[in-house]
């Protein structure tokens, strides 16, 4: 790693163009928070890519009723690979790995993370553990095509091959991710800059603190489950199965005591980011800094005492599903807390409609969607008629999609500055938007009524009375793959030829805008300062009272030195 001089009195705009990480440092073992945060963003786009093309022929197998596309195992083995994919390879690993990573350290003024060189070890798991789920569709029998929560028996009675390598390489991915939880609770809990109490932390820091808890309390079990599943598996025992005495609801509690967890491990991240972006863009401070922050500790609790309502199905006794139906819908209050004051926050503000507003406001509006199917969902009868159908496809997309995707997107085109020191060209980020609102709609909205009509889900053959609304689905699909086009073509041509960014491009007031863009290697050349809060936009920053005494000496300080 190279070592950046520190010139005196070099401002953040005096750095422009100068102490750039040379490219080949992206290739490398690099130590550097920033470096690996947008290794991280790029290879986990990639195998988003990936997934995204394994859905596309997932979708051109149902344009029409009949199996002709491709054969029934294969099928299963698309559909369940294209799950995987984008869970443990692309959503987790983005928000958590590529945004935290990069973010983390500047926000709180930090020079790096607690743990470099973890940090680093924990990324480059991410390639083989990548290459091995896919290098399965060659092996004997073809990958794994249990879907992508491996029920057992399902699983152990299908390729053999093909599920022990999904195994080794979820395995591979949950060490990775809890290698990056110890990392980002130790920096943000022991790193900050003098002054900073938790309170003044960017609300991105309280959702990844909230998601890291989720990743070390657990990934564990999941882990457990699939040891004890390639036992099963391999060395003849029977965990699961019950012709040995085995139970295969027990699978089932483990699979999804990480699972549910895992879909906040998501969408934790991506709050996080939503609760950067809009602020900044609305030029308004945000609503209810306090609500927001500890509702993402709530929903974390919350979360882990769920897992059950994905087993109302399981022969859950009755009394048992009243207490996982109640919980569940009681996860709405803490979401509803932050919907609420993101709304708050961008009511009667100045809104900067750019790229990442767009796609931050479409968040809202795509995962208010989800949240409102999932609080159907929650409910034990109206479950138990949905359950296996195209209705839960539609709303675990609406949040994965609608929600985690939106933010990400949202969150690329925000930092895209930060990261590369170039702008984006707005044109295209809005056509990318235009066209993945539309084909997202259009692919999965519907996939709510074939739910309620009674398609079920996992199949590659349907009832020929689905197959007008399913070709839509696929059209739908087809204009998200093309969606992607417009983000990849600015993302490379900004990155090369884009206009010069300067160290604050959008006057946010957070910490990672207070350094040149992008940032020398230990971030600040000089210390950062703690005078605002982090959304204090338009408020006076030296008439606030109310912060802790640090920082209002601080801020004294600061008055004084204004005269
Ligand atoms: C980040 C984005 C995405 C995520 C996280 C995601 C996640 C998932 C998951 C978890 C499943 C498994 C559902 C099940 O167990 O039955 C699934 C199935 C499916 N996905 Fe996606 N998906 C994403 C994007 C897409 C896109 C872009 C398309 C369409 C082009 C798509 C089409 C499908 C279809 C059709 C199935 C159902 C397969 C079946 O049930 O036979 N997905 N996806
Ligand atoms: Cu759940």
């Amino acid at each position: 790693m190279t070592q950046v001089d520190t010139p005196e009195n070099a401002t953040p705009e005096t750095l422009d163009g100068h102490h750039r990480t040379p490219w080949r440092e992206y290739f490398t073992f690099s130590t550097d928070h920033k470096v690996i945060g947008i290794q991280y963003l790029v290879v986990t786009f990639i195998f988003y890519l990936i997934g995204g093309a394994l859905a596309t022929a997932v979708r051109t197998e149902l344009a029409t009723p009949e199996v002709d596309f491709v054969s029934r195992e294969l099928y299963n083995s698309l559909f369940t690979i294209h799950a995987t994919i984008m869970i443990f390879l692309w959503i987790v690993p983005a928000g958590t790995g590529a945004f935290g990573n990069y973010l983390i350290p500047l926000m709180i003024g930090a020079k790096d993370m607690a743990f470099p060189r973890l940090n680093a070890l924990a990324f480059w798991m991410i390639i083989p553990g990548g290459i091995l789920l896919i290098l399965s569709f060659f092996v004997s029998g073809g990958a794994a095509g249990a879907g992508w929560t491996s029920y057992p028996p399902l699983s152990t009675t299908g390729s053999k091959a093909g599920e022990m390598l999904w195994i080794l390489s979820v395995l591979i991915l949950g060490t990775s991710s809890i290698m990056g939880g110890v990392n980002f609770i130790t920096t943000i809990l022991k790193m900050r800059m003098p002054g900073m109490t938790l309170n003044d932390m960017p609300l991105f820091c309280w959702a990844m603190v909230a998601a890291s808890i989720l990743i070390l309390m657990s990934t564990p079990v999941l882990a457990g489950a699939l040891v004890l599943l390639s036992f099963d598996l391999i060395a003849g025992t029977a965990f699961f199965n019950p012709m040995g005495g085995g139970d295969p609801i027990v699978y089932q509690h483990m699979f999804w005591f990480y699972s549910h967890p895992a879909v906040y491990i998501m969408i934790l991240p991506i709050f996080g980011l939503i609760s950067e972006i809009l602020p900044v863009h609305a030029r308004k401070p945000i609503f209810g800094y306090q609500a927001i922050a500890y509702s993402s500790l709530a929903i974390s609790f919350l979360g882990l005492i769920v897992w059950a309502h994905h087993m109302f199905t399981s022969g859950t006794p009755g009394w048992l599903r009243m207490f996982f139906m109640i919980a569940t819908m009681i996860i709405a209050v803490p979401t509803g807390i932050k919907v609420f004051s993101w709304l708050a926050t961008i009511w009667g503000g100045k809104l900067r409609l750019n790229s990442a507003m767009l796609f931050g406001l479409g968040f809202i509006s795509m995962f208010v969607i989800g949240g409102l199917s999932g609080i159907m969902i929650a409910s034990v009868p109206f479950d138990i008629h949905v359950h296996d159908t195209y209705f839960i496809v539609a709303h675990l997309h609406y949040v994965l999609f609608g929600g985690s995707v939106f933010g990400l997107y949202g969150g690329i085109y925000h930092w895209f500055p930060k990261m590369t020191g170039r702008m984006m060209n707005e044109t295209l980020g809005r056509l990318h938007f235009v066209l993945t609102f539309v084909g997202f709609n259009l692919c999965f909205l519907p996939m709510h009524y074939l739910g309620l009509q009674g398609m079920p889900r996992r199949v590659a053959e349907y009832d020929p009375q689905f197959a007008t609304v399913n070709m839509v689905c696929t059209v739908g699909s087809f204009l998200l793959a093309i969606s992607t086009f417009p983000l990849i073509i600015n993302a490379i041509w900004s990155w090369i030829r884009g206009p010069q960014a300067t160290g604050n491009p959008w006057k946010a007031l957070t910490l990672e805008w207070q350094t040149s863009s992008p940032p020398p290697v230990e971030n600040f050349l000089e210390e950062p300062v703690l005078w605002t809060g982090p959304y204090d936009y338009g408020i006076d920053s030296f008439e606030r009272s109310d912060r802790d005494r640090t920082v209002n000496e601080l801020l004294a300080e600061v008055k004084a030195d204004v005269g």
